[in-house]
């Protein structure tokens, strides 16, 4: 463990000092300084699309705090496709950024380009999604939530909310999964399945899942199609707010109502999702905070300084019921 971490430091110092050369020499001439006289950072961003309320909110954070920080930012939206992403970071290295973050829109087949970002010297920092990789130096840091905590807390959550319903009988289960092959889907699916794996092998049953791309489009179509094939739905698990929204309208659609016929709970907490439970149509939510943009700029800096930051650095964030709905509401910031 330690001597990862010396040797990512070290890599990281190394990958700074690099950069640093590099661009002092592509910025020969140019006013590229920020007010305390030092070098602006260039940041190369590349975020996974724009499907949901989370994603909208992650992008204006992301946005506010590169602006705030001064930085140069580059930023492009990948529209949920990896190969958009992947493009992107090959621009971002042929331009020679001091610094690349992407939120990676599924887990595997990075090792290529991170290679190549590896082999000229720039430093890379995942925020939201993590990636799998048999190369640890490939990526510095996370900046992001524990998303199978989150499956857990969903899992704890909807125990309340079946107590609090006065629930009798057996619970089936309609789960609506984020993107195939993304980290949230997997990690929030693996979480969600301990708590029912640990406490309530008899009476939970998962007996629908699908994935509706966490977009509300694809929530409404695939909770359509789960109502017909299974009427007797009670719970729905949906792994964001968008797709339980979009959910809500084929129930009602259906003649039933969400919130009491079927029982909801989702994950993120994003303004649309808190009106939804506070008109009784969601039960609970699971928050998971976008605004990593102060976070993101912050380790973006102590990385292209050469300064070591731990592995992953996680969100903190809430669970809310029902009744706390209309008094969060309007703080909610995102
Ligand atoms: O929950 C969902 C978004 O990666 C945490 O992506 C993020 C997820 C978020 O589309 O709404």
């Amino acid at each position: 463990m330690l001597n990862r971490r010396n040797f990512l430091t070290a890599a990281v110092g190394v990958a700074a000092a690099g950069t640093l050369a590099a661009c002092a020499k592509e910025d020969k001439g140019s006013t590229g300084t920020s007010s305390g006289g030092s070098k602006t950072i260039t940041l190369g961003f590349s975020q996974v699309g724009s499907e949901s309320g989370w994603r909208s909110a992650n992008t204006d954070s992301v946005k506010a705090a590169a602006k705030e920080a001064g930085y140069n930012l580059k930023f492009s939206d990948a529209q949920q496709k990896q190969e958009n992403q992947i493009s992107a970071i090959r621009s971002y290295i042929a331009q020679k950024v001091d610094v690349i973050a992407f939120s990676p829109v599924v887990v595997t087949g990075w090792d290529a380009v991170l290679k190549e970002a590896k082999a000229a010297k720039i430093p890379v920092v995942l925020t939201d999604r993590s990636v799998e990789t048999s190369d640890d130096s490939l990526y510095v840091t996370l900046v992001g939530s524990d998303f199978t905590d989150e499956g857990r807390r969903a899992g704890k959550i909807l125990e309340k909310v079946l107590e609090k319903a006065g629930h009798k009988g057996p619970v089936k289960i309609a789960q609506l999964e984020g993107t195939t092959g993304a980290a949230p889907a997997i990690e929030r699916a693996k979480g969600f399945k301990e708590v029912m794996d640990a406490d309530h092998k008899d009476d939970w049953k998962i007996v629908v899942s699908q994935t509706g791309d966490f977009t509300r489009a694809g929530g409404k179509q695939v909770m359509a199609a789960f109502l017909q094939s299974n009427p007797d739905i009670n719970v729905l698990f949906a792994h964001n707010d968008d797709m339980a929204i979009g959910a809500i309208q084929s129930i009602e659609a259906a003649g039933k109502k969400p919130g009491k016929d079927i029982l909801i709970v989702s994950i993120d907490g994003v303004k649309d999702g808190f009106v939804a439970m506070s008109e009784g149509k969601i039960n609970a939510i699971v928050e998971c905070n976008p605004l990593l943009g102060p976070q993101l700029m912050e380790v973006v800096k102590t990385v292209h300084d050469g300064g070591s930051v731990e592995r992953w650095i996680k969100t903190k964030e809430g669970d809310f019921m029902q009744d706390q709905a209309k008094a969060a509401l309007p703080t909610r910031k995102y």
